[in-house]
């Protein structure tokens, strides 16, 4: 019974994971390309420094798309917005 615990809970959190991939925040993402700069993610988070950002930005490619925030967020390197 035990296990058929776990296995729903992991379930839950599995959908819950799936819910938690976002689209971008237009409120950060102002020029709407969904992903989110640099300079864009200073408008929210104004103590980040590059050196965050290029830990975050994983691919490299400068810019944060939503599976590197959701990453960011799930690892507490950045504050999840509700
Ligand atoms: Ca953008």
């Amino acid at each position: 019974m035990m296990k058929m615990t776990q296995m729903i809970a992991l379930v839950l959190i599995t959908v819950a994971s799936a819910a938690h991939a976002q689209d971008a925040d237009p409120a950060i993402d102002v020029n709407g390309d969904g992903f989110y700069s640099f300079p864009e993610l200073l408008t929210v988070m104004p103590e980040i420094t590059d050196a965050d950002f290029t830990a975050m930005d994983t691919t490299g490619d400068g810019l944060l798309d939503m599976a590197e925030v959701t990453a960011a967020q799930d690892a507490g390197v950045m504050p999840v917005d509700q």
